[in-house]
């Protein structure tokens, strides 16, 4: 089934100068690029994408992270994508990350850890719109 996800390059991530080796890791997965930009997320902003984790004890941690700088967020589209990209990402503690994947490759520690994916169509659906005009998404 031809998908579409959200991801984020994440601030650990695109300060080391990471975002072209992680697009390139997703595009040889066979996944599109459909739109992307590099943004300073608020505090608003992080807080809310992240509301779903409000109540966990690294909720603060995690919304000064994503705040600390910039990240890259895309749209890809693909067959499967969304388990594609989680796939492609590996587990969120990169110490339990399968060889090949992102986190293993580039995550620094299970806050730090490189990338997000959307995790399931319902998530997607509200993911993509949040960072994503249909205008700036391709066709
Ligand atoms: P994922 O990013 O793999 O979907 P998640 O949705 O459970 O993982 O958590 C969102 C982010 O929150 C995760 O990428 C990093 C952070 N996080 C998760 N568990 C954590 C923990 N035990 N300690 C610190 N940060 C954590
Ligand atoms: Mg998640």
């Amino acid at each position: 089934m031809l998908q579409r996800t959200l991801s984020i390059i994440k601030p650990d991530a695109v300060s080391r100068n990471l975002a072209g080796d992680i697009l390139a890791m997703i595009q040889a997965a066979g996944l599109t690029v459909k739109a992307t930009k590099m943004i300073q997320l608020t505090r608003a902003q992080a807080e809310a994408f992240y509301a779903v984790h409000k109540e966990r004890p690294f909720y603060g941690s995690l919304c000064d992270f994503m705040t600390s700088g910039p990240v890259v967020v895309s749209a890809l589209e693909g067959e499967n994508a969304i388990q594609a990209y989680r796939d492609l990402m590996g587990a969120t503690n990169p110490a339990n990350a399968a060889e090949g994947t992102i986190r293993k490759r580039f995550a620094l520690d299970v806050e730090k850890n490189a990338v997000h994916g959307s995790d399931a169509p319902e998530t997607a659906a509200q993911e993509i719109p949040f960072f994503f005009s249909a205008l700036e998404i391709v066709g």
